[in-house]
């Protein structure tokens, strides 16, 4: 089938021609070592994570788009929310590592949704949550299908949202097929963010992730459907791109199958405009149901998945901080506030939906984001007047509730997040989920190990507070409990940990020593004791 009957493609638009296209190797060896970067211009001397940018990174209009919306800015994540409504149940293709039954993998860990919604009810939601949460900034459609595989749900919610609450920002998610016809109606309905999930610029490693489309009234499978998903990917990106629609690529990393080849996919999505590339570690257990869950398809390990967001540097700007979250997700990223927002629930709540308090908090939260940003500066101003190893570069993890500081406590955190920390900065890399430790009250010894399995690659963990049992299971793995900088932000606090770890290095008191891997968790977390 001709490029474009497939595409509507016109002449001189550049596909990714599947002959040139050769795997590359990965060195994690390379990556870890700090030396990582797939040496393309612009991404040496930046922090890592592209969506860390600020204002002076960007145009004016972009940075106004991205400054509040907690996936496209890393820092806005500490800050802002998002929600999103389930209001797209169908799909038209079929992922290998989804299973209808659970959210849909493009956006989220698998767990069921717990109410479909009609686009009324939807917006009814978003409403009220809005009225009661003020820093939640973006509504999202990510499933638990396809948001443009349910075209008319979803674009009837976006028009009825803006006319009773225009603030929000709008957001939705897709695989791609339906995109070049419906970009129209995207840009009509002012939706500023689309995530397209790519998982492929290879029609071949694309067969052996979709067994199936539905297109033009027929099924396909193999390469004849993996090759029409990819150029459908390819020209929704552009035409979105050409628009000035802000586009995020979300990839599933997915062992074995395309490990190697989302450098390449990091450099084609580049080439059209995407503004962010986000690799998602592949959530794969049997009990999904999924057909890599039961065919043993493993999904990566921490340092995986580092490895290959290190090599992709200097591509596309990088995503770091998504949580794969569920298709009716409520609250900050890693948060989810849906059970206080259950149709019966917002029967008996009262809405009053205050534009003028909502931009008051929000204006609150940007002053706290300032003194965030003074407090790193300065700590980066102390850690360059220290005369010591330039080249220490370590991992450390922090508890954290929000607000971007070290608030939370040890047994209360059910993900941390990890920065990395070197004499020159301290930035986001990641987070860990874990199943929270304290449970009714007192440590649970059975969930110790697989915490600290979480953090295995991390020299230190920051922590508002933490008991001496866990005190001593960390020292004893070679992860250093500390908990001397609570309630700072954290980038001064990991700085300022990490100019005291290098001066005991540097006078023998301690033995810098290389971290192993840690464990990426699988599947929701463990129920919370009664
Ligand atoms: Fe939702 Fe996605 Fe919009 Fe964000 S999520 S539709 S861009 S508002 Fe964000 Fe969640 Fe990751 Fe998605 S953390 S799964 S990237
Ligand atoms: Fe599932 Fe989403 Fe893939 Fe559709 S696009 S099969 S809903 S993961």
């Amino acid at each position: 089938m001709p490029t474009s009957a497939l595409t509507g493609s016109q002449p001189g638009t550049t596909y990714v021609s599947m002959g040139q296209l050769k795997p590359l190797k990965i060195k994690l060896e390379l990556a870890s070592a700090g030396g990582g970067g797939c040496g393309t211009t612009g991404g040496e001397g930046k922090a890592s994570c592209g969506s860390s940018d600020g204002p002076q990174d960007m145009p004016a209009e972009v940075w106004d788009k991205v400054k509040n919306h907690p996936c496209y800015s890393e820092e806005a994540h500490h800050h802002f929310a998002r929600m999103h409504v389930a209001v797209a149940p169908a799909c038209n293709i079929q992922c290998n590592y989804c299973n209808r039954k659970y959210d849909c993998s493009n956006e989220s860990r698998p767990g069921v949704v717990s109410q479909k919604l009609t686009p009324e009810q939807a917006v009814k939601k978003v409403v009220a949550v809005a009225s009661a949460i003020p820093q939640m900034t973006v509504l999202g459609i990510a499933g638990p299908g396809d948001a443009l595989a349910n075209p008319k749900k979803t674009f009837d919610t976006m028009r009825m949202l803006t006319a009773r609450a225009p603030d929000i920002k709008l957001c939705l998610s897709t695989n791609g097929l339906a995109l070049p016809d419906l970009v129209d109606e995207i840009c009509k309905h002012n939706i500023d963010h689309v995530t397209i999930t790519i998982n492929m610029v290879d029609p071949e490693i694309g067969a052996k992730i979709y067994p199936w489309i539905f297109w033009n009234h027929k099924r396909l499978t193999g390469i004849e459907a993996a090759t029409v998903l990819h150029q459908r990917q390819m020209l929704g990106l552009e035409m979105l791109t050409a628009r000035g629609v802000l586009t995020k690529v979300n990839s599933v990393l997915i062992p074995g199958i395309n490990d190697q080849h989302l450098m390449d996919v990091n450099r084609e999505v580049k080439k059209r405009g995407a503004f962010l590339h986000n690799i998602m570690p592949l959530i794969s257990e049997p009990e999904h149901g999924t057909v890599f869950g039961l065919t043993g398809q493993r999904g990566p390990s921490a340092q995986e998945l580092k490895a290959v967001q290190d090599a992709c540097m200097g591509g596309a700007n990088l995503m770091r901080h998504c949580r794969q979250c569920r298709a009716d997700a409520v609250g900050l990223l890693g948060e989810d506030r849906s059970d206080e927002f259950t149709l019966d629930k917002l029967d008996a709540m009262e809405v009053v939906y205050d534009l003028e308090k909502r931009k008051a908090y929000q204006d609150k939260v940007e002053q706290e984001r300032s003194a965030q940003q003074a407090a790193k500066q300065q700590a980066l101003a102390a850690a360059s007047a220290l005369q010591a190893a330039q080249d220490l570069k370590v991992l450390v993890a922090v508890a954290t509730k929000g607000g971007g500081r070290v608030n939370e406590h040890f047994g209360h955190v059910t993900e941390f997040q990890v920065y990395e920390v070197s004499a020159a900065k301290a930035h986001f890399v990641g987070h860990r989920r874990v199943d929270q430790y304290c449970q009714g009250g007192a440590g649970d010894d059975e969930q110790l190990p697989s915490v600290v399995r979480a953090i295995n690659d991390c020299h230190a963990v920051l922590v508002a507070k933490i008991g001496a049992c866990p005190r001593d299971e960390l020292m004893l793995a070679g992860v250093e409990p500390v908990d001397a900088y609570v309630g700072e932000f954290i980038e001064k606090a990991a700085l300022d940990w990490f100019n005291d770890y290098r001066a005991r290095v540097a006078s023998g008191a301690v033995l810098h020593q290389h971290r192993g891997d840690a464990a990426i968790r699988q599947g929701a977390y463990t129920a919370l004791a009664a």
